[in-house]
């Protein structure tokens, strides 16, 4: 089986935690406990693919700004959050999050998460330009950590993408043989 590491960052309080955990025990907890740094796993087939996801969630508070970077390595996807209802997680994404990421892991895809949809939705997001200053985001899609609406595409989508990539690597060693 293969095997694919995921970190999930972003703001605190946009829902990292609260979406890991659907995604791992499909649960919701209704409370807030601010991460500092949790390691799950959850098994997945995709197109006749069994895959094993090692889900790290983060802390997204400005105390752990200078240890989050200590997960990063051998990442093959990252989970960019915020929440759909708050602007600030938004603009943290522009302003904050992807310069990081990229700073840190320049090669790495980025799936870009709004949490929260069913809550009233207040954001805009603007993903086509993001694109544009970032190729790394690769798309933006919608959940509901409450509700588990969006969490199974995500995953597909995770998984989706990582595997193009090992194909792509593959087939660059191929031609380099
Ligand atoms: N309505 C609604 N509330 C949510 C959803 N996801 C998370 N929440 C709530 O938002 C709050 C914060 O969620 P967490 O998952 O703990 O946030 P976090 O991003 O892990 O926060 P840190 O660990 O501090 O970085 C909690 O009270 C959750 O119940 C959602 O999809 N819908
Ligand atoms: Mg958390």
């Amino acid at each position: 089986m293969d095997r694919l590491k995921v970190v999930i960052v972003g703001d605190s309080f946009v829902g990292k935690t609260s979406f890991t955990m659907r995604l791992v025990n499909d649960v919701f907890p209704e409370k807030h406990v601010p991460t500092v740094s949790d390691k799950s796993k959850v098994d997945f087939s995709f197109e006749g693919f069994r895959f094993t996801i090692d889900v790290f969630d983060s802390a997204g508070g400005e105390d752990f700004h200078r240890l989050r970077h200590l997960l990063y390595p051998m990442t093959d996807l990252f989970f960019l959050c915020f929440a759909l209802n708050d602007l600030t997680s938004y603009n943290n994404v522009v302003n904050y999050w992807l310069p990081e990421l990229r700073h840190h892991q320049p090669s790495v895809p980025i799936i870009l998460i709004g949490t929260k949809s069913d809550l009233e939705q207040t954001v805009m997001a603007d993903c086509k330009s993001l694109m544009q200053s970032y190729p790394k985001v690769k798309i933006l899609l919608r959940c509901s950590a409450k509700t588990a609406s969006g969490v199974h595409d995500i995953v597909e989508a995770a998984v989706a993408i990582c595997l193009r990539k090992r194909k792509l690597k593959q087939k660059k060693k191929c031609i380099i043989l």
